[in-house]
């Protein structure tokens, strides 16, 4: 077992018969591209199983690997075909196929193909046939050419230092291959908020070796999607102005374009975050975002570029004492108007709550709302606000959630996926640290959120099942334990740190540990308004309205205090702390104990980790034992500050008793 070596470990078992049938490859190409893939295939049979493989010319037997061009004729002619970047893997009579609707479709088709093998979990006489859900699969570093990384849990970058790009090519070849097993196609490496420095990498200072980090990217179906600055024309280019309708603003954009795509032929395009938490955008000019977008889109028009344009767009300088004024709504009040607007290469992109990736929010309205635009569900991999890579928190729930709300308009959000909704971006969990993630169970959000975007009909617990097999092996005691403890881990996070949808009670910038009244009084529009007798936000029409963003049905049912579901209640309701909860309790009741369950459930999960100490290894038990040390401190520091802060408001004292300090 290597951390390095995330969900793609070495000398998983197999039966000697089928390593005999892996042992002889057909490679039905003699195109250079698809030589890459037998490559792929060769070392994996080899490091994962440690079988070597021949390659045998086309008239021998073994296992077939091409594209549907050259492959439809070992295939059944029954109309089953993968559409875009999917593959079919299909066994007859002991012989397997894998043929890929295209290059990048026979990739995914072997690392699935391994991947199951390794699991043990490939149907005997398989026929999977499988088509990703959106066609983009991105995934946002928010690296800073510092080589510090914003929101970054797992050490430095693993692109960038001192100002200047810094990355050992064997690692990035490895991250490569990691991304590609789970099916992510698109990435940036740097961050959406786009610095002094930064701004130059599309230009010819840096262009050549953001062109090799393209080259080591794109044997893997890869493609980057570079952050820019919206104020490059002034940046770069030295103009007065970067207003998207001045004529001299887009002919710079062109030509920068132009130059890009010389060095980067197959760059997906650019990611941007304009007017939002000061960085430059339209708004400066009096224009709107798509005007500004739209700017963009034309000019990566001519080589297929996309934008992809981020909604995380509010006033954070807002009136904190105006009741009326409330972030949530302010991603729709920005967008909505401007469905239709924007061209057929803008994807806006949208993060999955209406606040910002707090532990539990609900559904953003935009979807659905926004029917003639491409949109993306943006959530962040990287655990922000979820613990830090020092608290345990497997996502994979909280996604669930997400794909799964009905938005009504019709259908859930996974429904919208290839319709609506065009790509799915994750915020990167990654960085320098030995395995990857910090946390070496954090890899599990990371491995969760590629399978998610290929497929969002998953469940947490198949991808869950699917990571411990791959990551720890085949002893199922370990991985049953280990797999207990990821599905409790988001639950028990919740419980210590955001009762009933309030969330924010975090320590201000740093994000991590409890501080109740942190963000109370500051411009972010993040406010619990706490009293001695109420608690939240009405959040109805008779309040700041934003619930009349959803659908009627669901404005209906979010807006009734009996039907909104009671995890968000205090995120759309203001209510007294003596209000009943459907089991009876008070509200004050359950937030004293769901912080005593959520510290006791961190107290179990680490005795349950303490349990496989002489099962694992010994790299992995330690990394995960420190952290489960810092999870204990933070989940009673939690548990002591928000129900002294609660009792001391309201002055009731714990039904049960326990310890509150006063
Ligand atoms: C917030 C982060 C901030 C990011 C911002 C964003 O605190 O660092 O810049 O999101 O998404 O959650 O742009």
């Amino acid at each position: 077992y290597a951390l390095y070596d995330t969900w793609l470990q070495r000398g998983y078992t197999l039966s000697e018969s089928m390593k005999t049938v892996l042992s002889q490859a057909v490679l039905l190409s003699e195109d250079q591209q698809l030589e890459f893939c037998m490559k792929e295939y060769i070392r994996g049979v080899r490091r994962m199983f440690g079988a070597e493989v021949q390659q045998v010319p086309k008239e021998q037997a073994g296992v077939l690997l091409g594209t549907l061009e050259q492959a439809a004729k070992c295939l059944p002619q029954d109309g089953k075909t993968p559409g875009a970047e999917g593959f079919r893997i299909y066994e007859n009579g002991g012989h397997i196929a894998v043929v890929g609707a295209d290059r990048s479709g026979l990739l995914y088709g072997i690392y699935r193909l391994l991947m199951l093998l390794a699991q043990g979990k490939l149907p005997e006489n398989a026929d999977i046939c499988e088509t990703p859900a959106v066609q983009v699969r991105a995934l946002n570093h928010w690296d800073n050419m510092s080589g510090q990384i914003e929101r970054g849990y797992a050490g430095e970058s693993i692109f960038f230092k001192d100002e200047d790009f810094c990355f050992e090519e064997q690692r990035v070849v490895d991250y490569a291959r990691m991304l590609a097993s789970v099916g992510i196609n698109t990435l940036t490496i740097n961050n959406v908020n786009v610095h002094q420095t930064e701004t130059f990498l599309i230009s010819e200072r840096f262009l050549p070796k953001l062109a090799r980090i393209a080259d080591l990217f794109r044997p893997f179906g890869i493609r980057l999607l570079v952050s820019i600055n919206f104020a490059s024309p002034m940046r770069i280019g030295g103009l007065a102005t970067s207003d998207p309708l001045d004529e001299g603003v887009q002919h710079w954009w062109e030509r920068q374009t132009e130059l890009i795509y010389r060095w980067i032929p197959d760059l997906c395009g650019f990611l941007v975050k304009a007017d939002s938490e000061h960085e430059p955008g339209p708004y400066q000019y009096g224009r709107n975002h798509a005007d500004g977008a739209n700017m963009l889109a034309r000019a990566l028009k001519p080589y297929g570029g996309i934008v992809m344009w981020r909604c995380f767009v509010y006033d954070c300088a807002q009136d904190w004492r105006n009741q009326k004024i409330d972030r949530p709504r302010a991603a729709y009040d920005n967008f909505v108007p401007l469905d239709g607007q924007f061209a057929d290469n803008v994807i806006l992109q949208v993060k999955n709550g209406p606040y910002d990736f707090q532990v539990r929010e609900p559904v953003t309205p935009l979807f659905g709302a926004m029917k003639q635009t491409h949109l993306a569900l943006e959530v962040q991999v990287t655990q922000e606000y979820t613990g830090q890579q020092r608290d345990l928190c497997s996502l994979l729930p909280l996604w669930q959630d997400v794909l799964q709300f009905d938005t009504k308009r019709p259908g859930t959000v996974a429904d919208m996926f290839g319709s609506q909704i065009t790509a799915m971006a994750g915020v990167a969990n990654i960085g320098k640290s030995e395995c990857w993630t910090g946390h070496p169970l954090a890899q599990v959000n990371l491995y969760g959120f590629g399978r998610l975007s290929w497929n969002p009909a998953l469940t947490p617990e198949e991808i869950t099942d699917e990571y411990v097999k791959l990551a720890f092996g085949s002893d199922p005691e370990v991985t049953g334990k280990i797999a207990d403890i990821l599905q409790r881990s988001y639950p028990a996070y919740e419980d210590y740190t955001s009762p009933l949808g309030l969330c924010w009670m975090v320590n201000p910038g740093y994000h991590y540990g409890p501080n109740v009244e942190g963000y109370e009084y500051t411009r972010w529009g993040t406010y619990l308004r706490a009293t001695c007798r109420e608690v939240g936000i009405d959040r109805t029409a008779a309040g700041t309205g934003y619930t009349t963003q959803y659908a009627p049905e669901n404005d209906t049912l979010f807006s009734n205090t009996d039907t909104c579901p009671e995890k968000l209640l205090l995120f759309f309701h203001r209510l007294p702390y003596s209000y009943k909860l459907h089991d009876g309790r008070t509200i004050l009741q359950y937030i004293y104990d769901t912080r005593f369950h959520g510290e006791e459930e961190a107290e179990a999960m680490a005795a349950e980790w303490d349990t496989l100490k002489d099962k694992i290894a010994p790299s992995l038990y330690e990394a995960v034992a420190e952290r489960f040390g810092m999870q204990l401190e933070n989940a009673r520091e939690w548990r002591d500050v928000v129900n002294t802060y609660f009792y001391r408001h309201t002055g009731i004292a714990d039904e049960k008793g326990r310890k509150i300090y006063k």
